[in-house]
Formats: C-alpha cells, structure tokens, sequence
C-alpha cells in the first residue's frame, strides 16, 4: 500500500491494451489546483501516449474532490464514455473534514461505478502534507494520474 519506495508510475508500456477505440472522462477537483492539474495532465498524456484520441477525453471541473462523486456521475451516465477517471487531492488538516471527504469520494465513486456498471478510477491523493502530495503529482514518486489512466484502460479492455 505505502508508495515510501515506491514510483507510481513505473510500469511496463508493452504490456498496456492499445487505447485507441477507448473513450474517457476525466473530472478533477479544483481544490489544490496545482496538484489536481498536474494529475489531469499525467492521465491525459498518458491516455493518448497509448493511442487514446484527445477527442474522445472529456474533461470537466468539480470545485473539491467530495464532488467527484456526482462529478463522476455525469460522465458516467454517457453512453458515449467507456471509463471514468476522478482527481483528486484531501490533504490532512486540524479537524475531521478529511476523513469525511475520503470518505464520501471513495464510496461514492465505487457507488457510480458498480450503478452504470463502468469503471471509475480512484485518483485521488490523500496525504498528511502538501509535499507529500507534490510528490506523488509529478515529483518523486511520480505521478498519480499517470497510474490512474494506466488503471482506465485495463479496465475497459477487461470489458471489450
Ligand atoms: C472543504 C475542503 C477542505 C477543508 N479540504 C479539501 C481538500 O483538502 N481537498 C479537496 O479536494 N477538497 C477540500 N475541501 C472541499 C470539499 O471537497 C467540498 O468541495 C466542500 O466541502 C463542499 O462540498
């Protein structure tokens, strides 16, 4: 579980399905926008890196990361999208608003996904600082949005 060592986005290119016919939609939380972009643009070359079209990524803007669940939900609901991929970033404060928002985002995603029977990717940063968010957005472990459209498309070709 702990990426202490680990780079997130390490994985083997060849072994990734040809994206090509595959259509995503990608929500991203305006809350910690410097992370959360730089997550939305890991996924989006990553996706087309693979052979995705820009065109069939559609990417729309919720203002936290406890709204990517609806957020989600509208992509979701389109039968022109294979995949849906949620970013976010909940980083630790001084109250429980964190444990809510994890929470609610991970149920709620879950929820979308098992509802219209497609995937939705958890891509969402849940770390104690904003370095350890850094981190994992394009710095020394890498980037989560990389992982997270990685994960997208292996599981639309599970489904073709
Ligand atoms: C309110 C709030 C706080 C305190 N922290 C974060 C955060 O670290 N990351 C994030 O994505 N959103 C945060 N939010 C906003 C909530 O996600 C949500 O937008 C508001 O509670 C309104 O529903």
């Amino acid at each position: 579980m702990a990426t202490l060592l680990k780079n997130l986005s390490d994985y083997d290119f060849s072994k990734i399905p040809n994206a090509k016919k595959m259509r995503f939609g990608i929500v991203v939380s305006e809350w910690n926008d410097q992370i959360t972009m730089a997550l939305c643009k890991g996924a989006v070359e990553t996706l087309m890196a693979h052979g995705a079209n820009e065109g069939n990524i559609e990417i729309i803007y919720v203002p936290g990361s406890f709204e990517l669940s609806y957020g989600s939900q509208i992509l979701a609901q389109r039968a022109d999208i294979d995949a849906v991929i949620a970013l976010g970033c909940v980083i630790q404060g001084e109250t429980r608003h964190f444990d809510f928002i994890c929470q609610g985002v991970a149920q709620g995603i879950t929820s979308v996904s098992l509802k219209y029977n497609k995937p939705v990717i958890f891509g969402v940063l849940t770390t104690n600082t904003q370095q350890q968010a850094l981190d994992r957005a394009g710095g020394k472990h890498g980037n989560k949005g990389i992982e997270a459209a990685v994960t997208a498309i292996k599981m639309v070709a599970l489904t073709q």
